[in-house]
């Protein structure tokens, strides 16, 4: 008998070594991280709506096999969240009023919405007009429920509920319909809407699993990536479809955080499937770029080709792909290896050839470039532009967040230098407001820069070759704050990244002198942008008297008044060791 058992024993681990072995040899060829199961039983979502076309539209290209969602690990994520000690009786009086006044502002903006523009995308703040470039499905409500919330404004959040019941997401006010923003506003805004009211307003995920069967045919193509840039009509006709040829990056890499939030409130895992395609091929490529670790802005979706351009940035186009990487490890709870590794390794080009310290009078800080090759692989020639936009500022966040999930301890201080650039670019600017673009003057050593006057101003002389007169002339009709050499865009269009990075490393590291930088940029923010309906994009945040847009985007209340107000709130309203923030700042519930 002893050697009957011994014999099923050997048998046994022979039989699991070849699985493993299979498994690690299935992965290294490219093969799924996940399990994957056939597509014969999707499990039926909770849509009340039986006759809801898009569930209905057929799938020409169906999926045969389904990556499952890989099981969390429980406690496999390191607590993010700074211990925050006890306030005392004044501080929490000033903390108090902040917050109001944060709040006071929100509630301004979405009496102007409800007034002006009830159930469009969103209210003009000069006209008062109603605009619909997000599809018209009431793209600053939808956006701004779970901010309502939050803020405790709990009847204003029901009646947007019944609002919510009206959307009818088959038909749309515009021919072509951007996946990205749809996903990013419309089902981040209803998935975190439904995860922070607790789950009992079951409207708001039936509204998100309609907005996720529309996107879900917009991957209904021969290699099943979806289509960035949707026609919307057409293919609700169920004419035939291929993904793009010149697909940003941001777009195409970035719907993995709510369409993962989405299968796993409704156990049907067609919707990770779908985004777990697409991160298989930035996977498979990362290497073969001209930056390996880093993705081109531009791939090819249709071919399948995610390496051969030539322009890196993780300013816009591509900000949110990096973005999504930590956070989506978090919110599949540690339960996938592969987004640490994809992390990871974008971060070592990220660190040696996007960052870059901009010469100062005196700040010890980083910004993220645009970087450049010459085409030739493998070994390009690479040039950064010290080039510095607000939409890169979302970067000291990321690499906050990274740093305490992957346990690196030493990319904190990168962080603080990223978020301490973008805090420079609002101390310097005219009006104490980051503008949309700013050139400055990289350092030529990282570790030991001294300021060099007549460097900024051969620069600056450089920046502006046909400008006759002097450089202090050039200096002064442009406005160029020390170390700045140009700016390319003067716009501040209400945007949150910076804000966004300094609520992150306050969350983590509990440093109040953050929480104070962020009073001085709510206040000055506030005050050049307020109108009597709303709040409103400056043209030029470099002059003194701002021209002001009639616009006001969606994020200006879904994301930039949430992050102002989290700062200022307990901090365990919205603790990030609970939930993961979408790019429009909509948190998702963590599983575990
Ligand atoms: C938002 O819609 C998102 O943050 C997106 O990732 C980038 N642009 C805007 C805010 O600036």
């Amino acid at each position: 008998m002893p050697f009957v058992k011994s014999k099923i024993v050997s048998l046994t681990l022979i039989i699991l070594g070849l699985v493993f072995l299979f498994s690690f040899y299935h992965r290294s060829q490219g093969g799924s991280y996940f399990p994957l199961i056939p597509a014969t039983k999707p499990s039926v979502p909770p849509s009340e709506n039986s006759d809801y076309v898009w569930a209905h539209v057929p799938q020409s290209y169906p999926v045969r096999e389904l990556s499952r969602l890989p099981q969390s690990i429980p406690k496999s994520i390191p607590i993010i969240q700074h211990s925050f000690p006890h306030e005392s009786r004044e501080e929490r009086k000033v903390r108090i009023a902040r917050l109001d006044t944060v709040k006071g502002n929100f509630t301004h903006a979405w009496q102007g919405y409800k007034t002006h523009a009830w159930g469009s995308d969103e209210v003009a703040p000069l006209s008062g007009r109603a605009q619909n470039p997000f599809g018209g499905w009431a793209a600053t409500l939808v956006d701004a429920l779970d901010s309502l919330w939050i803020m405790g404004l709990k009847d204003e959040f029901e009646d947007a509920l019944q609002q919510v019941e009206k959307l009818d997401f088959t038909s749309c006010s515009l021919e072509e319909l951007n996946v990205f923003e749809t996903t990013i506003r419309y089902l981040g805004g209803l998935l975190a809407a439904y995860d922070v009211s607790g789950q009992k307003y079951p409207v708001l995920l039936r509204k998100a699993v309609e907005v996720g069967q529309m996107l879900y045919v917009a991957f209904d193509t021969p290699n099943r990536m979806p289509i960035t840039r949707w026609r919307f009509h057409d293919a609700l006709k169920g004419v035939p479809q291929e993904a793009g040829d010149g697909v940003l990056v941001a777009e195409i890499g970035s719907l993995t955080l709510e369409f993962t939030r989405l299968s796993q409130l409704t156990n049907d895992d067609r919707y990770f499937d779908a985004i777990q395609r697409i991160m298989n091929e930035f996977d498979s490529q990362q290497d073969q770029t001209k930056l390996p670790g880093m993705w081109p802005v531009v791939v090819n979706a249709r071919t399948l080709n995610f390496h051969e351009y030539s322009g890196f940035t993780i300013g816009g186009m591509a900000d949110s792909l990096y973005e999504y990487l930590p956070k989506q490890h978090i919110l599949l709870g540690g339960g996938s290896q592969q987004y640490r590794k994809l992390y990871r390794d974008a971060m070592v080009p990220m660190k040696e050839h996007i960052f870059f310290r901009p010469m100062t009078k005196g700040a010890d800080v980083l910004f993220p470039g645009d970087v450049s090759s010459d085409g030739q692989t493998p070994l390009s020639e690479l040039h950064t532009e010290a080039k510095a936009q607000h939409l890169s500022c979302f970067a000291g966040g990321m690499v906050a967040l990274g740093a305490k999930v992957f346990d690196l301890p030493e990319d904190l201080d990168v962080a603080r230098k990223l978020v301490n650039g973008c805090l420079w670019g609002y101390e310097t600017g005219r009006l104490g407001i980051m503008p949309e673009i700013i050139r400055t003057v990289a350092c030529e050593d990282t570790h030991n820069c001294v300021w060099d006057e007549d460097r900024w101003h051969h620069e600056v002389n450089q920046a502006f070759p046909d400008d006759n007169g002097s450089v202090e002339d050039k200096i002064k009709t442009r406005r160029l704050a020390p170390g700045i050499t140009k700016i390319d865009d003067g716009r501040y269009i209400l945007r949150p990244e910076a804000i966004e990075s300094v609520f992150v490393l306050y969350r983590i590291t509990g440093d109040r002198s953050l929480a104070e930088k962020a009073w001085v940029m709510f206040e000055t923010i506030v005050k050049h942008t307020i109108t009597d309906i709303a709040h409103a994009g400056l043209n030029d945040c470099t002059v003194d008297d701002p021209p002001k847009q009639d616009r006001m985007e969606s994020f200006w209340m879904a994301e930039t008044l949430k992050y102002f107000y989290l700062i200022f709130a307990d901090p365990h309203i919205v603790s990030l060791d609970e939930y993961v923030l979408n790019t429009e700042a909509h948190p998702l519930r963590r599983t575990v």
